[in-house]
């Protein structure tokens, strides 16, 4: 998979590609995440890449030629899957979504702020959009961050057994069972019996009680 992200904010999306599960997925070549400043496709060497809004109002928005060229300059290298654009008046981003794109060969993700990007950029360039959830970021690069990660975990070869996103909450509409390590008991709280006992089959369907109640009691919507 590769990734290119359209920003004006690189350093925001660096540290999240440079520890952990995102890092060593990057490393393995199992995906390419390039970050694009939207300033380096402006023109006058006051690099505006936003402007006043027709009709008036509050708050800049994105002006669509530094994004068109941006967009333009990447399209005539490569083929690109999906055009999304990181914004909250997009679809809700779920496990499902999450699922669906990781299948996906080249992304381009454009990071939006202030009011937004100018509509004719959407119209033009945009196949999907998408929020992480009912509430307002100051701009779409830690949304973008989150998507990310949630995709390229997804990718053949990057969790191994210990991290496995098989028994992820969500991936099956159930949240997932409570976990336990070692000790076996502290100040006085023990582990659940069942646990240290080494019957698994009686343990898998314990955990599948429990994450039923979970879900039960914390999100009955999801199991509608
Ligand atoms: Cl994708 N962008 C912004 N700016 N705020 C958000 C969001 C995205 N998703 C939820 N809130």
């Amino acid at each position: 998979m590769r990734i290119d992200i359209i920003t004006v904010l690189p350093e925001l999306l660096t540290s999240p590609f440079e520890a952990s599960i995102l890092k060593r997925a990057i490393e393995k070549d199992l995906v390419e995440v390039h970050l694009h400043n939207l300033r380096d496709y402006t023109s006058g060497n006051y690099k505006q890449v936003d402007d006043y809004q027709f009709g008036g109002g509050a708050g800049m928005v994105m002006m669509i030629e530094p994004i068109d060229k941006c967009i333009s300059h990447l399209k005539a290298e490569r083929t690109y899957d999906e055009v999304i654009y990181m914004t909250p008046d997009g679809e809700t981003l779920n496990q499902s979504i999450a699922n669906q794109i990781s299948l996906k060969e080249n992304l381009i993700i454009l990071c939006g702020h202030y009011k937004g990007v100018d509509q004719r950029v959407r119209d033009m360039h945009v196949t999907c959009e998408i929020s992480i959830g009912d509430y307002v970021l100051s701009g779409g690069e830690l949304a973008a961050a989150v998507l990310c990660d949630a995709v390229i975990r997804l990718l053949p070869g990057v969790l191994n057994d210990e991290t496995s996103a098989l028994t992820d909450t969500f991936q099956d509409n159930l949240l997932a069972p409570p976990v336990y390590t070692r000790p076996s008991e502290y100040k006085g709280m023990e582990v659940p019996k069942i646990l240290l006992s080494g019957d698994f089959p009686k343990i898998e369907k314990w955990r599948e009680e429990q994450a039923l109640e979970r879900t039960q009691k914390r999100r009955p919507d999801l199991l509608q």
